[in-house]
């Protein structure tokens, strides 16, 4: 049986901005898509206790019931989306606010996506002051979100959408599904592509583990480097997703 993941513990102090403050404040008018057409997708990507890197900044574990995941990137004719599944023993989320949309995402259970969108490999995407071309994008399991370091800051609703649903196992422990869409803008491109030119960027993924409220325990990411997996760029894996083969005007591309 599948439910919303909508709780959190009371006690959160921290300052929130809700999305319709975002969006307000956000002063954009780009329109919202839609997600209504697949053109490519990747394989599904497994990543648990010994294929993927840990975050030296945290703990680990070996049990891949404690924290494990799969993900697999798909291309939208407007914009690209992440689905992951995470498995985990038991779901926190204590820092952050439902509806926050720049809250201490980094805190709890949550599912991060990262884009290097010029594909240029920066050893720290954070270097120069903030100019993003795609960046750092965050979903906790109850539908909390941050993108403050990306090209869409506070875009959460609106840029870039995502919900995290939580079915029960029969462990006793949990399976939350994120299904997370992002518009071109969000990963930092100067244009869309043409619907039959292929896209390349560089990408990672990364789920924190909370599992006892406070900090999160463990951050497990699927490439990168230990010691800064969130900013250096070089590490990334390199993505590639197809067009559709099909110019505008109706003639197969070869
Ligand atoms: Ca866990
Ligand atoms: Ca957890
Ligand atoms: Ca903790
Ligand atoms: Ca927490």
């Amino acid at each position: 049986m599948a439910e919303a993941t909508g709780s959190h513990a009371a006690g959160a102090a921290r300052t929130c901005v809700c999305a319709a403050v975002a969006a307000l404040l956000s002063g954009c008018a780009t329109q919202t898509p839609r997600f209504a057409t697949v053109v490519s997708s990747t394989p599904v990507h497994e990543v648990g206790p010994v294929n993927g890197v840990w975050d030296a900044e945290y703990g680990k574990t070996r049990d891949p019931a404690n924290l494990s995941y799969s993900f697999r990137l798909i291309r939208y004719a407007d914009g690209i989306g992440v689905r992951a599944k995470v498995r985990d023993d038991v779901i926190v989320a204590d820092d952050c606010r439902e509806g926050c949309v720049t809250c201490p995402s980094w805190d709890d259970d949550n599912v991060q996506c990262f884009f290097d969108g010029d594909n240029d490999g920066a050893r720290d995407s954070r270097a120069g002051g903030g100019a993003f071309y795609g960046g750092e994008y965050t979903l906790v399991a109850n539908g909390a979100a941050n993108s403050d370091f990306s090209s869409c800051p506070r875009g959460f609703g609106d840029k870039w959408t995502g919900t995290a649903v939580r079915s029960q196992r029969p462990d006793g422990g949990w399976d939350v599904e994120y299904d997370l869409r992002f518009s071109w803008e969000c990963l930092g491109l100067v244009r869309a592509p043409r619907d039959d030119e292929p896209v390349a960027f560089g990408f990672n993924i990364c789920v924190h583990d909370d599992d006892d409220g406070g900090r999160a325990d463990r951050a497990l990411y699927w490439k990168g480097n230990p010691e800064m997996p969130y900013r250096d760029e070089s590490g990334f894996g390199a993505v590639v997703l197809n067009g559709s083969g099909k110019k505008k005007n109706g003639r197969k591309t070869k």
